[in-house]
């Protein structure tokens, strides 16, 4: 019975399948309604603004396109561009209302660093800010040497800018001061190796280095801003007789200075390193402290001086030995004596050792300069070894040497391969008078001073 009873309760609350497809009514206009916040009708509309700035950086000196997208913008041909000082927004093309490109064109001295770009529209004006840096497009990779006025430096410079390798040919490397020289400059698309000479009055402070690269007319100049620091250093003190010193960094540099009496003075100049491998060099520079007056750059430098005005020697290991003790040596003395005008035949030959150096004088291509010394017993069988030096540096002398007769030539005359002479005679015969005469070269075309020296080898 009781099982019956249940059966019948459960007949009597029988599933109503209406009501089942009344709340899947329910259920799917629930589902379909409408977001009560997406409703709101007090949705903002959004404020207009930069999205994108591309590319986002430039190099001095470089005119390009960029392109500027917006948001909820509404450009048209009236929009206006800002990048800034220094940057000169050359045209702007608008592609349509969220986009548009400026052509720009930076300055050589336009300022580095981020920047804001700005794009006006009547009253709207959106800006992104630092959206944009510029750079500069030239840059030290390696830079030797001791960064100081007097000095000599070399390394390697850096093309940043992909777009803009060196010329394969046409480099040149200038500064903003004319107290720098280029020794060399070797550019490969990317890089450029350069060695560089720093006079001795260069103030202290950071320089600019440029490299213009490329034929006249089609140039691109590429400048690293205040990239080259130079300090300041007083010369040390160079005293005659030894000069110890001592080098700490490859390719570094010690400045000297040396006031010479007031009286006519030869200044002998030589250096030694005590390092394996190293090549010191003297660069010697008159009062003017400039390279292009440059007297002498060798391990040995012999310069002669007129008066009190002061030299500057500079220390140089032309290898970039590490670090090593190096001595400078400083003789004083007597310059060589002068010829003896007029000299210009054999009879009036100026007297001399056969081992000497004496100052002369070529006025011009019609005065020649006969010297004479004697040979002795034991001077038979050696050879004569004549030399001609500066003087000055264009002297186009040729030298022969001759039997006491005058006319017989012992070997010459000397080949006038360059314009000062080293010529070797033949082996003396006969101890006596020997004759050695100077003229100008043929090719020459004005005379000048030089100094001859003589020995018996
Ligand atoms: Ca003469
Ligand atoms: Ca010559």
């Amino acid at each position: 019975m009781i099982l019956q009873a249940t059966v019948i309760t459960l007949l009597t609350f029988a599933a109503d399948p209406s009501a089942r497809a009344r709340l899947s009514q329910l259920l799917a206009a629930q589902r379909s309604a409408p977001d009560p916040v997406a409703l709101a009708p007090e949705e903002p509309r959004n404020e207009p603004s930069i999205s994108t700035v591309y590319p986002s950086r430039a190099f001095l000196e470089r005119t390009l396109d960029i392109t500027i997208g917006g948001d909820d913008t509404e450009w048209t041909d009236a929009a206006l561009v800002d990048f800034g000082d220094g940057i000169r927004v050359e045209s702007v093309r608008v592609a349509s209302p969220t986009g548009l490109v400026a052509r720009i064109t930076v300055d050589d001295d336009a300022a580095l660093g981020a920047r804001d770009v700005t794009v006006r529209e009547g009253e709207v004006e959106v800006v992104y800010a630092g959206a944009f840096t510029l750079e500069a497009p030239l840059a030290f990779k390696v830079l030797n040497g001791t960064r100081a006025a007097g000095s000599i430096l070399n390394g390697k410079l850096v093309q940043r800018d992909i777009t803009t390798p060196f010329d394969p040919i046409d480099n040149t490397l200038t500064f903003d001061d004319p107290g720098f020289t280029v020794d060399y400059l070797y550019a490969q698309q990317y890089t450029a190796e350069f060695a560089l000479l720093v006079d001795v009055p260069v103030a202290a402070g950071t320089y600019d280095l440029t490299v213009v690269s490329g034929l006249a007319g089609a140039q691109l100049r590429s400048t690293g801003p205040d990239i080259l620091p130079i300090a300041a250093r007083t010369p040390l003190p160079l005293e005659v007789g030894d000069n110890p010193g001592a080098l700490k960094e490859p390719f570094g540099t010690k400045l000297y200075k040396f006031t010479p009496p007031a009286e006519p003075t030869r200044l002998t100049l030589s250096v030694t390193a005590d390092i394996e491998g190293a090549s010191p060099i003297l660069a010697v520079l008159p009062a003017s402290g400039r390279f292009a007056d440059l007297l002498g750059a060798d391990a040995r430098v012999v310069v002669d001086s007129n008066s009190a005005a002061p030299i500057y020697v500079i220390y140089w290991d032309a290898t970039g030995a590490d670090a090593h003790a190096y001595t400078i040596n400083l003789a004083t003395a007597p310059p060589p004596p002068p010829e003896a005008e007029p000299n210009d035949d054999c009879a009036a030959a100026t007297p001399v050792t056969a081992a000497s150096s004496t100052l002369g004088e070529l006025r011009d291509n019609s005065d020649v300069d006969w010297f004479v010394f004697t040979a002795g017993a034991a001077d038979v069988g050696k050879t004569v070894h004549v030399r001609t030096q500066p003087g000055q540096p264009t002297t186009d002398t040729v030298v022969e040497v001759f039997a006491a007769d005058c006319t017989t030539s012992l070997g010459g005359p000397s080949p006038d391969f360059a314009y000062h002479e080293d010529f070797t005679s033949t082996a003396l015969a006969v101890a006596g008078p020997v004759y050695v005469k100077v003229s100008l070269s043929a090719e020459a075309s004005e005379g000048g001073t030089y100094e001859l020296t003589i020995a018996l080898e």
